[in-house]
């Protein structure tokens, strides 16, 4: 499968080498202000950083009360989580009321019967889901931030308003079917096919989807299927993926059973089944073979809801962990004195103030209409699932031996956790995404270069600087613009290191694609290492930014904040030069090497090889 992943990388690194797809939408013209892709090149892009961004009018905040109060009333007086894990349903009456606060259409606009919220608005109505019940944020989730989030972004007027209205109510739940049996991580290699009728005007549809959630009860299912497509030019005809709006009520479409699983046992997961079912030309999303870029770009517009909803479970988490341990007296004293709670509990925060910075500097920029948000969608995701298992896991050994029994309630969250860095893009391919679409990124601007050094005297602009970038770099001066000009006062230290470490990682890049060539992509510890160094960086800034705010608004929890984003700061930094340092390191490399001996011996032997310390 990974191998699939490498080919299909391979391909995309040529065809950037060869100024094709990749090459035009990143980088002929256009620079983007992304601050992520931007850090691979030792650049510092601002503009979606500083100032944190403020997007909410004073209507919308009032909105937002409004939905606030009967949804906190709902989770505290009418759903009942535990219930529903161990009946592995949320009941319909349940589901009803939850409806009827308009949570099924939230971004549906107002015309299509929706309530027409920004994403910041539904991050924050997410953020309240997650922190009470993951399992019934996830049926929410699966509906539309990713079901029915393909019409919402690419349906036509007659999709829209032929689909929508019956989704917003929620009288229709969505689902997004992807993944396949043999098509996990590996998006492009689904089997699922589709071909036009004979007459035209029917697609045959034929496949079967896994793990969809909402699979056994959703009336509307957004499918990914191959679709043969014949280019008008060459006349070559190839499998290109396209998107399909289809009905339950199609003949052909059926369901399994929910499946049995760890966690999230009350949202439904269920296979789907696609048997010779007639889907009308009119219902295709955009075109065919556009289908791919729909699926990746529905998954990334609703990432940010993930983070959101895995700051409030942490929320409730520190909530618990609070509670306990100011209520129990162990060796004489309250457990919040001890030192190795403290240690727990402040880190506990630190997770959550960094996920909740991402998440809400992220659906800022998307509600201010700023596009190129890919790598810090996958990074918000990646550090907001990761953060809220450590601190579910911490939560538990702060509650000892009573966190391990059921009726606490925790042992139920993390379960319910650790799903979250599987699904919507496993945690190791968005590493990997990231790192890869981040280094063609510089790479690409590298050849730019290139192609300049042909002809210096013509692009003596860009030769020169691009130039003294290096020669400053060389003698462990920084290139990057300093982070200190947008930042607070208060946080003008914190400031001076990241720009250090952003001149550094560019520094890093570089040297690696000179090293590595296109050949990077079969490095993957080393890009292991530049991706964790990446969302360390973008949890930096985003840090940074929103305690700027805090200060520049006087907020009382200013100083507070100051401790957060001076420690996290101080400890991410640390972590990126390491692992920028171990990305470059001959010692590491031979560490890697033996590492990737030991799995090869270890898979050889089908079992693990030392001999039993017995002999028996
Ligand atoms: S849903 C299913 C989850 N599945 C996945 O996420 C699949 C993961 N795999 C992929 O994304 C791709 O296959 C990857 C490889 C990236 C790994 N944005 O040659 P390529 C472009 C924009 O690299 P591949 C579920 O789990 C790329 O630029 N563009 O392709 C249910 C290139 O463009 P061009 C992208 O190697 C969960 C082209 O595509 C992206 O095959 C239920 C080809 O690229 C991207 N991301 O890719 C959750 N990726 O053609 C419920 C690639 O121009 C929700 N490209 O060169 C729970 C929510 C919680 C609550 C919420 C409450 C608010």
């Amino acid at each position: 499968m990974l191998r699939h992943f490498l080919r299909l990388r391979q391909s995309a690194w040529t065809k950037l080498q060869c100024g094709q797809s990749w090459k035009r939408r990143l980088v002929t013209g256009k620079e983007t202000t992304s601050f992520a892709l931007n850090l691979f090149r030792g650049e510092t892009r601002t503009q979606e950083i500083f100032p944190y961004p403020e997007v909410l009018t004073d209507d919308q905040k009032e909105t937002l009360h409004l939905l606030i109060d009967p949804a906190t009333k709902f989770f505290e007086q009418v759903n009942d989580p535990a219930r529903n894990d161990s009946d592995e349903r949320v009941p319909d009456d349940v589901l009803d009321q939850f409806k009827q606060l308009g949570t099924y259409g939230m971004q549906v606009p107002s015309e299509y019967g929706g309530i027409g919220l920004t994403n910041t608005q539904y991050a924050r109505l997410g953020e309240i889901t997650g922190g009470s019940d993951l399992a019934l944020a996830v049926m929410m989730g699966a509906h539309q931030s990713i079901g029915f989030k393909g019409i919402l972004l690419y349906g036509d007027k007659q999709q829209k308003e032929k689909y929508l209205p019956k989704v917003a109510s929620g009288e229709w739940t969505a689902a997004y079917c992807l993944t396949e049996p043999g098509s996990g991580s590996d998006a492009q290699s689904i089997r699922s096919r589709a071909t036009l009728s004979d007459d035209g005007k029917h697609y045959i549809l034929n496949g079967s989807k896994i793990w969809i959630s909402n699979g056994s009860t959703a009336n509307l299912f957004t499918v990914f299927a191959q679709t043969p497509l014949t280019d008008t030019k060459t006349g070559e005809t190839k499998d290109r993926i396209t998107a399909f709006i289809v009905e339950r009520s199609f003949p052909g479409v059926s369901s399994g059973l929910p499946e049995a699983k760890m966690g999230i046992k009350a949202s439904p997961t269920a296979e789907v089944f696609f048997d010779n079912v007639k889907i009308p030309v009119e219902n295709v999303l955009q075109e065919p073979g556009a289908g791919f870029k729909i699926a990746v770009n529905v998954l990334n517009s609703g990432r940010f809801g993930m983070a959101a909803a895995m700051a409030g479970c942490m929320k409730y988490l520190i909530k618990r962990a609070v509670q306990h341990t100011t209520g129990r007296v162990q060796f004489g004293s309250r457990l919040d004195t001890y030192g190795s709670v403290q240690n727990k509990i402040a880190r506990m925060a630190l997770n959550l103030y960094v996920t909740e910075s991402m998440a809400y500097i992220i659906s800022g920029n998307m509600d201010r209409g700023v596009e190129e948000f890919q790598l810090e969608a996958a990074i918000s995701k990646i550090f907001g699932s990761e953060a809220a298992w450590t601190v579910a896991d911490e939560c538990i050994q702060l509650h000892g031996g009573m966190g391990y029994m059921k009726s606490a309630g925790l042992e139920r969250v993390l379960r319910d956790l650790r799903i979250f860095r599987i699904f919507e893009g496993a945690n190791d391919i968005l590493r990997l995404f990231i790192a890869l679409t981040g280094m063609q990124y510089a790479g690409s601007h590298l050849k730019e270069l290139q192609a300049a050094l042909q002809n210096p005297l013509a692009n003596l602009g860009l030769v020169v600087s691009e130039g003294m970038k290096r020669a400053q770099r060389s003698v462990g001066m920084t290139t990057a613009e300093p982070l200190g000009n947008y930042v607070h006062p208060e946080m003008r230290g914190c400031a001076e290191t990241a720009t250090k470490l952003i001149t550094h990682f560019g520094g890093t890049v570089e040297q690696l694609l000179s090293t590595y060539g296109k050949n990077i992509i079969h490095e993957q510890f080393i890009l292991d290492n530049i991706a964790d160094a990446a969302i360390d960086m973008y949890g930096t800034v985003c840090v940074l930014s929103r305690c700027s705010r805090s200060f520049t608004h006087d907020l009382p929890s200013s100083e507070h904040e100051k401790l957060l984003t001076e420690v996290y700061c101080k400890e991410a930094g640390e972590r990126i030069e390491r692992n920028l340092q171990a990305a470059t390191s001959a010692d590491e490399a031979h560490i890697n090497k033996k590492l990737t001996l030991i799995s090869q011996q270890t898979v050889e032997n089908e079992a693990f090889i030392p001999h039993h310390p017995l002999g028996l």
